[in-house]
């Protein structure tokens, strides 16, 4: 096989000696000789099939997510690499290490208005932070090396197009008179950069003066649960949770109020606005809103970026440092709050909450309520069990509704926040650990824009359980136009889709439930269903995804949509009079 290596072939082993180990993809004659490197190398790469090239993008994205690595897809010319860059946009807004191969068309056709003939390289400009075209086989293997170290480097995508024609080309090592041939390296060091002693001094001195200590933990927070809740206890401050932090420290940690922001809990509201010293850790949580006001507190922060030092909220002292090295290192230098006040309102605040989610989670009202499905999934998931969710107000009932406990993973489109994305990260998640259960907790719009990929559970016999909350709208949109802007809703009611019907049709075992008596039976039983399955949850659409703390404002607006001859008026204002009572400040 030696002899007829191609310049494909240099890129595959390339990849295989980065440690990737599985590529997603879907073929096209862009990338034929990508795909027959592929093939002859089966039992080393895995390359795996989907039905959207979107869908292979945030499974890239999501696979290094969940699992810390190198998330790799693969695009034909044209066609097939636009349709990666939503997945690809995710990835770069949310920080992940990836690689996106796309296929050009023949290196002597480019820009002659030929066939397919898009300049992915151009296209990708702005979401890539390492952008390269292959001129020649002696050119793969620095590219391969410069792209991988890059996306691990600037944790962001790299993007290298392939001319279809030299793919194929004999592999070829020596190329022009400076490039020596096997100058580059496949090796990639990481930091766990420990900050300047004179930081973490000038931190612990600011922390220590405070009286109400808040700590907002996000993504780079994630492997630092231990330390966190170490200072949380030192400080008597309470950890609020960005989203993408949702495992971070455990829902039932007594440190811990939960989520916050739109679609966060009261009581991480109420420590947010009333602290005196806020500790922000590995998070660029986007809502500037739900921050303290600017003044109101003295802020200290810990980034491995040390561009994202100061995005947010005025500092005091910013440190740039591996999250867990840092909280270790500051704590010895921490003394002990021992007014526990601040913590313990925190607390009384959760209990509250948690009683209010309790109801909400258990209400045996008809039409079925979205909460009821996501506190009885929350109960029935194994302890290992990677959730994945999209967006909309399926993102509220997942971050209020579904404890994280310890051992699990959470993911879902943080700050790009598109549809869609649920289910190709369940799908990643699960090919990335193949003995743990993944579980895509989606949105019937969402699901119904990449609902093909159901034919790669069932093609993969993937243990993936779907868990689809059938609301037949938009329904974040929905309430957005009625509660910011004051109007009707428009264009947010989706033709229903029988999507237990679809699943079977996609070859997946289907359940559907809409009586909160059963829903909890259901669940169990699907879980327990071996392989693939997809659980249709019906709901009622009329349920406010309302923020922890509703201004006068929104809530103006809202009654004025209602005036102003919003359909279905009389029900919303039911439910959203009800819980107005329980959960509005
Ligand atoms: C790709 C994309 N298009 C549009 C939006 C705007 N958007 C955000 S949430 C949402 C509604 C999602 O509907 P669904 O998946 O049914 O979830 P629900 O809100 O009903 O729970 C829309 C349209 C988006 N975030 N991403
Ligand atoms: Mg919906």
């Amino acid at each position: 096989m030696a002899s007829e290596s191609t310049a494909a072939d240099i890129m595959i082993e390339r990849l295989i000696d980065w440690g990737v180990e599985v590529i997603f993809g879907l073929p096209g004659d862009g990338i034929n000789g990508l795909m027959e490197s592929l093939r002859r190398r089966e039992d080393e790469i895995r390359f795996v099939q989907v039905r959207h090239e979107e869908a292979a993008a945030f499974m890239a994205c999501a696979y290094a997510k969940y699992s810390g690595r190198l998330g790799v897809c693969m695009a034909t010319s044209g066609p097939g690499g636009v349709h990666l860059l939503n997945g690809l946009y995710d990835a770069k807004l949310d920080g992940q290490s990836v690689l996106a191969i796309t296929g050009m068309q023949f290196h002597d056709l480019v820009s002659t208005h030929t066939q397919q003939d898009v300049e992915l390289d151009k296209l990708f400009m702005d979401v890539s932070v390492y952008n390269a075209r292959v001129m020649g086989s002696a050119h793969v293997e620095n590219l391969v090396d410069a792209a991988c170290r890059t996306a691990f480097a600037r944790q962001g995508v790299a993007h290298i197009t392939f001319p279809v024609d030299t793919q194929s080309d004999k592999a070829e090592r020596k190329g022009s008179r400076r490039n020596v041939p096997y100058h580059s390296s496949a090796e990639y060091a990481r930091s766990a950069r420990l900050p300047r002693q004179e930081d973490l001094e000038a931190a612990a001195s600011v922390l220590n003066s405070g009286e109400r200590v808040v700590i907002l933990a996000g993504r780079g927070a994630l492997d630092a649960g231990d330390e966190l809740e170490e200072l949380a206890e030192k400080l008597g401050a309470p950890i609020v949770k960005a989203l993408l932090g949702k495992a971070c420290v455990p829902d039932d940690s007594p440190y811990t109020t939960g989520p916050v922001g739109l679609l966060g809990s009261k009581p991480s509201q109420e420590a947010m606005e009333n602290c005196d010293r806020l500790l922000i850790v590995g998070s660029a949580f986007p809502y500037i809103e739900f921050y303290p006001k600017p003044g109101d507190a003295k802020a200290v922060q810990i980034d491995l970026d040390a561009s994202r030092l100061g995005l947010r909220y005025p500092l005091e002292v910013g440190i740039v440092g591996d999250s867990a090295r840092t909280l270790g290192a500051l704590l010895p230098l921490l003394e002990r709050n021992e007014n526990r006040d601040f913590l313990e309102k925190a607390q009384k605040g959760m209990e509250e909450w948690r009683e209010l989610m309790r109801e909400r989670g258990t209400s045996r009202e008809k039409p079925m309520k979205p909460q009821v499905v996501a506190r009885e999934l929350g109960e029935r998931l194994p302890d290992d069990a990677m959730v994945a969710a999209d967006s909309g107000t399926i993102a509220t009932w997942f971050a209020r509704q579904i404890p994280a406990r310890r051992g699990q993973m959470y993911s879902l489109s943080g700050t790009l926040a598109t549809m869609a994305n649920g289910l190709p990260y369940a799908i990643a998640a699960q090919i990335a650990h193949p003995d743990r259960m993944s579980v895509a907790f989606v949105g019937d719009g969402g699901l119904s824009m990449l609902i093909a990929e159901l034919a790669t559970c069932a093609k993969y016999d993937l243990n993936v359980k779907v868990v689809v909350i059938k609301n037949d709208t938009l329904g974040m949109i929905k309430w957005e136009q009625m509660v910011f802007l004051g109007n009707p809703e428009f264009g947010c009611e989706l033709q229903s889709v029988d999507f237990a019907a679809a699943a079977r049709a996609f070859g997946i075992k289907a359940f559907s439930v809409d009586d909160p008596a059963e829903c909890g039976d259901t669940l169990e039983e699907a879980l327990a269903t071996r392989g693939p399955v997809l659980i249709e949850a019906v709901v009622d659409p009329h349920e406010p995804p309302l923020p922890p703390g509703i201004s006068a404002e929104d809530a103006k607006n809202f009654g004025e949509a209602l005036l102003k001859g919003q359909p279905n008026r009389r029900k919303i204002a039911l439910t959203a009079i009800s819980d107005k009572v329980r959960e509005m400040v």
